[in-house]
């Protein structure tokens, strides 16, 4: 898959997870530090991703509020020795234009914006860095989005907000062929929010973008299976397999080498 100049490999691939925050779910409570970090990034690029995203402001209901400043001391070092010892690119997860920059000018390759470039400055810095950019869908924002989650009808409000936000983006001077979606599994959305989603996913291929999913570890599959988030990856390994079934293209996941298996058996039976 190209994305703008960017290249990934055929098919659809992995988005490995570093959390530079206390409330990962691997390092429950504590930073990582820099050096456990770097060794995460190179976990998963052994195990098998096309991308490695990090990010270091936590968007979890009531999670304490990071500043800028914060956020640039807890991911730009690891960028900085990640994307040197690295092949795979790296994206950035943030919303603020400070970080956004910093990450590209330390190697970062895509901008991955849960708050789809809303906040004051970020679509333009977004433009004159001319990186992919991947829009997400969230209802609200972190503190109150999971409070009672609403809509008439969930897969076309979140359709149409993402055709909206690529229209902007467009016309603030984003090239529409850097611009990846993404329905925000689990942003402002309930258990029966999501499963339309996933069920209706196949309707977001009619917006032309590549489709970015992240569902590994979510309540969504916690509720499902009535587990904690130390046992969800099976059920996390489904979903991806189901969300490459109705066209998505990247698959945010915790689970590398799990996740990365199913999509080769996926795709083994679908070239062959
Ligand atoms: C606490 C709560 C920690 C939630 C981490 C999370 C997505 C994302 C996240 C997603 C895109 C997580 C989330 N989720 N970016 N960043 N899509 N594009 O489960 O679904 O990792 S943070």
């Amino acid at each position: 898959m190209e994305i703008g100049l960017l290249k990934l490999p055929p098919g659809p691939v992995v988005m490995g997870i570093i959390n530079m925050t206390p409330d990962s779910f691997y390092d429950g409570g504590k930073l990582p530090t820099v050096e456990e970090a770097v060794a995460r990034g190179e976990q998963i690029l052994r195990e098998g991703a096309a991308i490695i995203d990090i990010g270091g402001e936590s968007t979890r209901p009531g999670a304490e509020k990071v500043s800028v400043q914060q956020e640039l001391d807890r991911v730009i070092p690891v960028i900085e020795i990640l994307s040197k010892r690295i092949a795979i690119p790296i994206s950035i997860d943030t919303s603020n234009p400070e970080v956004m920059h910093a990450a590209v000018q330390a190697g970062a390759k895509i901008i991955n914006d849960v708050r789809a470039l809303t906040k004051p400055g970020a679509m333009l810095t977004a433009a004159k860095l001319r990186v992919p950019v991947c829009l997400m869908h969230m209802q609200n924002d972190p503190d109150t989005m999971q409070i009672r989650p609403s809509y008439h009808d969930v897969v076309s409000e979140v359709l149409q907000y993402l055709e909206q936000r690529i229209a902007a983006c467009v016309a603030g001077g984003i090239d529409t062929k850097k611009i990846i979606i993404d329905p925000g599994f689990g942003f402002g959305k309930n258990l029966q929010h999501n499963l339309s989603l996933l069920r209706s996913l196949s309707l977001f291929k009619n917006l032309h973008h590549p489709l970015l999913v992240g569902i590994s570890n979510k309540s969504m599959i916690g509720q499902i299976l009535d587990v904690g988030v130390e046992q969800r990856v099976a059920g996390s390994v489904a979903a991806a397999v189901i969300a490459v079934s109705k066209g998505a293209d990247i698959i945010r996941a915790h689970d590398v080498r799990a996740t990365v298996d199913a999509l080769k058996v996926f795709s083994a039976v679908v070239n062959s």
